[in-house]
């Protein structure tokens, strides 16, 4: 894949720029920075991080059939990590350069401005959405070996993505629970924390090529606990 040229990439792929809400009121364990990174930084952080070589598109099982994900992959960072039966050897900070060096020191900015210790993340998993076609189904980020109260931190390159949050199945009324979208654009960093994944799912719906034929980068900020308890916390 060539570089790419980051402004062309930032199109709106998610429609109007506005947080659209039915909740009678937001899970309050979300928090969002819009701008958290300047446009040149988040220019910057595409360059060093779209060619990667530990970008994947692996398979999982999926109703018990071998299928390939919707998005390319890459994890970073000092722990194994088991994510949607995907369990792969982290790329450590120093062996994927320029990309694993600028995630980590991206990884020092957000532990600052969130108040954490330094190095309290220790994976990161990155996804690679080509266009619209390339998506997140809905899920939690409830694998036991976050622990229970996990701190997610999620930064977004290049097209504009909704970014959707539902109550669980077992914790709403009625067929069709409400859910709130946020806009999740170049530079933006939305932060899950507290029973989030306990309660709620979250996922990055697709987008008509017609609407979106552009890439995003996602990088989600994560801390192990546990490396050797692969198991998910109840569905
Ligand atoms: O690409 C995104 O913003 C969604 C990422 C996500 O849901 C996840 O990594 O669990």
């Amino acid at each position: 894949m060539r570089p790419r040229d980051a402004n062309r990439l930032n199109s709106l792929c998610a429609g109007d720029q506005k947080v659209n809400s039915s909740f009678r009121t937001a899970p309050e364990k979300i928090t969002f920075y819009k701008h958290f990174l300047t446009k040149l930084e988040a220019d910057e952080l595409l360059q060093a991080t779209v060619d990667a070589r530990s970008w994947a598109r692996t398979p999982v099982t999926f109703f018990g059939k071998k299928v390939l994900q919707p998005r390319d992959t890459a994890f970073f960072g000092t722990k194994l990590y088991t994510y949607s039966d995907e369990r792969r050897q982290p790329t450590g900070w120093q062996d994927d350069p320029p990309a694993s060096t600028a995630l980590h020191e991206l990884g020092h900015r957000i532990e600052t401005a969130l108040g954490l210790p330094t190095e309290w993340f220790n994976v990161i998993l990155a996804n690679r959405y080509h266009n619209g076609r390339d998506f997140m189904g809905w899920h939690s980020d409830n694998e036991r070996s976050l622990g229970d109260e996990p701190i997610i931190a999620s930064i977004s390159i290049g097209a504009q993505r909704r970014f959707l949050v539902r109550l669980r199945a077992a914790y709403h009324t009625g067929d069709t629970p409400e859910k709130i979208e946020y806009v999740l654009e170049h530079g933006s960093l939305l932060v899950m924390s507290g029973k989030m994944q306990s309660f709620y799912q979250h996922s990055l719906p697709k987008v008509a090529l017609s609407k979106c034929n552009s890439l995003r980068l996602n990088f989600t900020y994560r801390r192990v606990v546990n490396e050797s308890d692969h198991s998910k916390n109840q569905e």
